[in-house]
């Protein structure tokens, strides 16, 4: 708060200038990573606040943003700060450059010259900045591969991958040998490459949580490609590979329909074998039932896996151009979740705690009572007009409040006065959007 002190004017206006606005904590897809090491032992990051705002409506600096970079293919969650679980999915990133906003700078305080209107020519109060906001945020990486290998356990998936790309995993004749997820980049004859996925093995039952089933499938999810691959010995148990071959199939198709309908490329394995050819012949038939590319290959020998790495790269150049198109970019995708954490914000939550007790939530209610200065009647005055104006007042009386009931926010309470309370005086030049705020809010029909 702040008025103009000149030499001959004994009387000069209002002047005070805002508050800078705090930075945004932001987290960005950067294709350049490949981890989330980066937060493993860092958890706590801020970012820049604003400076204050000053007489001579000087207006604060603002603070600068933090950007966390994290791997294409980060999903963002917000953690309940009490019981560190997930509350809800803020962002899903999966282009380079998408990014979202975790965590909004505060606004900084308006000045004084703000509040003037025809019957309030000097107004001594000024608005608080908001204070800085705190969330708890959980970033899980899941896997971008262009293509994966998937299939029972034992049946070559690591060797495969060990053989085309860079990717050096453990292969070891028990089941269960791969435990997370490997990548790996394979290179086509023709220069083309693609990534490549080695998921540890599923098992009948998997699309309801046995075996590792339920954490690898969700991986496979964002995969255009599968690489079904079979053992065609039936492996060390006895199994039969075209029983194999159907179960996975089934499996996928009872984790996510679309999971069955996705292009598949059918891999024998250990073809190196003696008396695999029947078992071989048999599986080309059920892939080509099935309208799936087939590929007898060893990955002990290295026999067939040219072939299958030029057919995997040309598919997934096809799935690639077929996708394309579709789908919003990165600027898009941003501005999509931006607006949904504008409406999260917006957001109004009446609750009854007493008979005569309620309670209201919601990002922007809150801000509005923690920015006003409770030692200045004009700026509770102020706060009250604003609440009649953002549509608290309007959710109370839908929700049953009436006259003299208690309304609680953050740790204050206020007296609720209806529906009918008088106005204050004219609203100053933010009400227009206020009212927007009002007209959405009753859209949404919160209460
Ligand atoms: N003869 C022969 N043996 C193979 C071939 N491919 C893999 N094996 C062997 O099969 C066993 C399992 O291989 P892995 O590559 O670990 O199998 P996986 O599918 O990754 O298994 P999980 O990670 O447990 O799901 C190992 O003993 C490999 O040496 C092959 O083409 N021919
Ligand atoms: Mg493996």
């Amino acid at each position: 708060m702040s008025f103009r002190r000149e030499a001959f004017v004994p009387k000069g206006g209002p002047d005070g200038g805002d508050g800078g606005r705090g930075g945004d904590v932001v987290v960005q897809a950067d294709p350049q990573l490949s981890s989330l090491i980066d937060y493993r032992y860092k958890h706590h990051f801020r970012a820049e606040r604003g400076t204050h705002g000053q007489g001579a409506r000087r207006h604060g600096r603002d603070g600068a943003d933090l950007v966390l970079r994290v791997p294409v293919g980060t999903v963002v969650r917000e953690l309940d700060a009490a019981t560190q679980t997930p509350a809800y999915t803020i962002a899903d990133l999966t282009q380079p450059g998408e990014r979202v906003v975790v965590a909004p700078g505060g606004a900084g305080g308006r000045g004084n010259i703000h509040f003037v209107t025809s019957v309030r020519r000097a107004p001594a109060f000024a608005e608080k900045g908001e204070p800085a906001r705190e969330h708890w945020i959980e970033l899980e990486m899941k896997l971008m591969a262009d293509a994966a290998l998937v299939g029972m356990p034992s049946v070559g998936k690591s060797s495969i991958i060990a053989r085309v790309s860079a990717a050096r995993p453990k292969i070891a004749d028990y089941p269960f040998t791969t435990l997370v997820p490997n990548l790996g980049v394979a290179r086509a004859a023709s220069g083309q490459s693609f990534v490549l996925a080695d998921v540890p093995g599923l098992i009948e039952g998997a699309s309801e949580g046995r075996g590792l089933g339920h954490q690898f499938l969700r991986h496979i999810e964002r995969t255009a490609l599968i690489l079904h691959v079979v053992d065609v010995t039936g492996g060390y148990e006895g199994r039969d590979a075209e029983q194999d071959y159907e179960t996975i199939n089934a499996e996928l198709a009872a984790y996510a329909s679309e999971l069955a309908s996705r292009p598949q490329i059918v891999v024998a394995n250990k073809c190196d074998l003696p008396g695999t050819e029947d078992a071989a012949e048999r599986l080309r038939a059920l892939a080509e039932r099935d309208g799936h590319a087939f590929f007898a290959v060893s990955a002990a020998t290295g026999e067939g896996l040219d072939a299958l790495v030029s057919a995997t790269a040309a598919e997934v150049a096809r799935l690639r151009a077929a996708g394309a198109g579709e789908g919003a970019g990165a600027e898009e995708a941003s501005e999509r979740w931006e607006r949904e954490r504008q409406r999260r914000e917006r957001g109004v939550h009446v609750a009854r705690e007493e008979r005569h007790a309620w309670r209201v939530s919601g990002a922007q209610v809150e801000r509005m009572v923690v920015q006003t200065d409770w030692d200045n009647d004009e700026a509770v005055a102020y706060l009250q007009h604003r609440f009649a104006r953002s549509g608290v007042d309007d959710a109370l009386a839908r929700a049953g409040a009436v006259s003299g009931d208690e309304v609680r926010i953050l740790e204050l309470a206020f007296t609720y006065e209806g529906a009918g309370a008088e106005r204050v005086e004219e609203p100053p030049e933010d009400a227009r959007a206020d009212d927007e705020l009002a007209a959405r809010i009753a859209d949404e029909g919160e209460a």
